[in-house]
């Protein structure tokens, strides 16, 4: 690998901003062995179904016990993994920087593990279930083989995944508070993301806008690459180390 150039603008930014946000994605995860959902490497599908079919609202009302199934299988996955470089030098910018914004896309649970915290899940969380019927949300730490549908344990009614599916709306304020640290920060950094699916592609925007130095830290180039300040093309488990 052609060793990383760090700009001296994003040098002196790590060493004096306050206010920095990272925004991460599938990719962050990759290097722990996390498929992502595009690019380059394997692409999610299951049982011959393109991810954006299994994980959609339209799912959930047609088989909800496949959409189980789909979700057991990948919380057996997540359960062998761990968080790899890029996750702990993350998680240790929350002392370094007076204010550092965790905003992910990932439901993986990997952020957390690595000691990150007041972590924003927007598109929620592959541990935990939510009620159909009285919206209360469930830890899942067990792992289930099977493809039974869940039942709430407060009102018996039927159990989802607590994740934001497509066509679905964000959890309520996740997005609206990360949009605010958006145009609060310095220094945005964006992570593994191809930057596609919104409104989580509108955070750099925002912040951009907003005045921020944008950094992008993706092998591959990205809708957003053109509108970065910085662009560092290498593996995030490789890169966010040497910052
Ligand atoms: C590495 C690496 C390494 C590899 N190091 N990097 C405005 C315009 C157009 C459309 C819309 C819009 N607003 C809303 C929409 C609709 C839709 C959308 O955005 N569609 C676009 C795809 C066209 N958005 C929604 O539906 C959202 N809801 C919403 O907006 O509600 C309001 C509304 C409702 C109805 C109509 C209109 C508005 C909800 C989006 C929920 C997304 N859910 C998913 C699935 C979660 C459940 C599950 O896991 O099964 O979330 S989709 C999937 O994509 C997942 C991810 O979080 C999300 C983003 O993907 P991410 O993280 O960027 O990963 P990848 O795989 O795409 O990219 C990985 C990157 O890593 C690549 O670039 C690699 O190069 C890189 N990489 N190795 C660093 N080692």
């Amino acid at each position: 690998m052609e060793q990383t150039v760090i700009s001296a603008r994003l040098r002196d930014l790590l060493a004096r901003a306050r206010n920095v946000l990272v925004l991460t994605g599938a990719g962050v995860s990759a290097e722990s062995g996390v498929p992502t959902f595009r690019g380059g490497g394997q692409s999610a599908v299951w049982k011959g179904m393109p991810f954006d079919v299994i994980s959609s609202a339209r799912m959930l009302e047609r088989d909800l016990s496949a959409v189980w199934e789909w979700f057991n299988y990948r919380r057996g996955l997540l359960a062998t993994l761990n968080p790899n470089p890029a996750h702990h030098a993350i998680s240790q910018w929350q002392q370094r920087f007076a204010n550092l914004s965790l905003v992910t896309q990932n439901i993986d649970g990997l952020h957390q593990a690595a000691g990150s915290r007041n972590v924003i899940e927007l598109h929620g969380n592959i541990w935990r279930a939510r009620c159909f019927e009285c919206n209360s949300r469930q830890e899942l730490p067990e792992l289930r083989a099977d493809c039974d549908v869940p039942v709430c344990t407060d009102c018996g009614g039927h159990l989802r995944p607590d994740v934001v599916l497509f066509g679905e709306m964000l959890p309520p304020g996740a997005f609206e508070l990360a949009a605010h640290e958006a145009e609060q920060c310095e220094l945005c950094l964006v992570v593994g993301t191809s930057a596609v699916v919104y409104p989580a592609a509108s955070l750099p925007e925002i912040a951009r806008a907003a005045g921020a130095y944008i950094v992008e830290v993706n092998p591959e180039p990205t809708p957003l690459s053109a509108a970065c300040d910085e662009v560092l093309s290498d593996k995030a488990g490789e890169v966010l180390p040497l910052l």
